[in-house]
């Protein structure tokens, strides 16, 4: 089993997250998400997501190729995650290129391209 691992809000969830979440997938065979909690995004992201927690969770755990889902609580817990899930890849949008190259002593890190032309901004209006 090769394992996958990727954290995100997901919030307005639309194809890009989706498309997202399919090639992470893709980088191995188990795909675990970590969903940012509603205190988390209010506390370090300074955004207020329109759909909460327990919605986007909802969403996410009914993808058929998500096997599991965890809350994202801390920017720290990442390590800890990592080597207690025995995570083979870390994958995230390249909107974060470099920010967690610190996890490439504990599994490979992949940054992938994210889908053009959709956004929670764009789709919300504001
Ligand atoms: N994404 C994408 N294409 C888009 C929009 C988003 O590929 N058009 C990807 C992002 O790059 C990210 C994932 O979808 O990998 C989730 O996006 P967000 O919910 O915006 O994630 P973010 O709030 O940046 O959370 O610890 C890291 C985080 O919690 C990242």
């Amino acid at each position: 089993m090769v394992k996958v691992i990727t954290y995100g809000t997901f919030d307005t969830f639309h194809y890009g997250h989706f498309f997202l979440l399919e090639r992470a997938k893709a980088l191995g065979t188990h795909l675990s998400v970590c969903i940012s909690t509603d205190e988390f995004n209010l506390r370090e992201k300074g955004k207020s997501a329109k759909l909460n927690f327990v919605d986007r969770l909802r969403i996410i755990k009914n993808i058929n190729f998500v096997d599991e889902v965890y809350a994202e609580k801390s920017w720290d817990q990442k390590i800890e995650d990592v080597v207690k899930l025995n995570i083979n890849v870390f994958a995230i949008g390249e909107d974060w290129a470099g920010k967690f190259d610190f996890l490439k002593k504990y599994c490979d890190v992949v940054y992938l391209p994210r889908t053009k032309d959709v956004s929670s901004t764009l789709i919300r209006g504001y």
